[in-house]
């Protein structure tokens, strides 16, 4: 079996499991949500980051099983917070593919339905790229999403190439900038006025704003004094198992 035959069989065997990262509100360090990473256990190869499989399955309809397979596990965690009394929103990451699939929209309305879990507590994240390659069908797909409760995040936004003609026009409620400007904003002062403009943007456009790749606390606090909404990285937590993450639950209430 090659690479995509292992994983093809993966999605079965549930070697595929989810890492989930907070989100926290600015400035109040209130838990708004999670975001679901999936990481491969393989049992040969050790760990397979996403970053390796994910390109793979996108060029192949794998993605569709692989997606419907991150968004149940993900819905489910969600269920199991609900049931503990933790009021978590999940965010998936979906691929271009999912998003001109015809039968995406209908695929995310089964795995609501499975879990019981109403739509509004599920967010789907979308690159900019993947909007880009048909910015029609995707404002489509977007607008039955968006009309169904779902929130929807453009994310990477600032690395891509969205024009703002098109941004205006899409269905979608969040901007997660960039990493690449908001890990050095507190040491580069062009980043931190990119960082500052996407804020202003989002805002301008009625969009909340969210900084992923937060890394120490100068940024943290200087993204509160920039109006950000939210923000993600490895300074408030890791991605980790929902089991680990419990802990921190508990710790930051
Ligand atoms: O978690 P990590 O930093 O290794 O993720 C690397 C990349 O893989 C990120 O761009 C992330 O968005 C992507 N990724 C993680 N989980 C999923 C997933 O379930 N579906 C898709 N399409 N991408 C994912
Ligand atoms: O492309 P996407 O935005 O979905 O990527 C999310 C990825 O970023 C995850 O794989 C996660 O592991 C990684 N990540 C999360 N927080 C941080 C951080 O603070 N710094 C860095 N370098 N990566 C992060
Ligand atoms: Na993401
Ligand atoms: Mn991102």
């Amino acid at each position: 079996l090659g690479l995509l035959g292992e994983l093809k069989r993966a999605i079965d065997t549930g070697e595929l499991v989810l890492h989930y990262q907070p989100k926290v509100g600015l400035p109040g360090e209130d838990v708004r949500g999670v975001e679901a990473l999936v990481r491969w256990e393989h049992p040969q190869r050790g760990t397979v980051p996403p970053a390796v499989f994910i390109p793979l399955a996108e060029r192949t309809p794998l993605i569709r099983p692989l997606t419907r397979y991150v968004i149940d596990a993900a819905l489910q965690q969600c269920a199991q917070w609900l049931a503990e009394g933790r009021s978590l929103h999940v965010a998936v990451n979906i691929s271009a593919r999912n998003l001109l699939d015809e039968r995406f929209v209908d695929d995310v309305l089964e795995a609501l339905a499975r879990s019981q879990v109403p739509a509004h507590f599920l967010e789907l994240e979308v690159t900019e790229s993947a909007i880009m390659a048909d910015p029609t069908r995707a404002r489509a797909i977007l607008g039955r999403l968006a009309d169904l409760g779902i929130t929807l995040s453009i994310d990477d936004f600032g690395a891509g190439y969205t024009s703002l003609a098109h941004l205006k026009d899409l269905p979608v409620h969040r901007l997660k900038i960039d990493r690449s400007f908001v890990s050095s904003m507190a040491t580069d002062p062009s980043n931190a006025l990119i960082v500052r403009s996407i804020v202003e943007l989002g805002h301008n456009l009625g969009l909340s704003t969210v900084a992923e790749g937060v890394e120490d606390q100068d940024t943290w606090e200087l993204l509160g004094r920039l109006g950000c909404d939210v923000a993600q990285g490895y300074h408030l937590c890791r991605p980790q198992p929902a089991d680990v993450l419990a802990a921190w639950f508990d710790s930051v209430q």
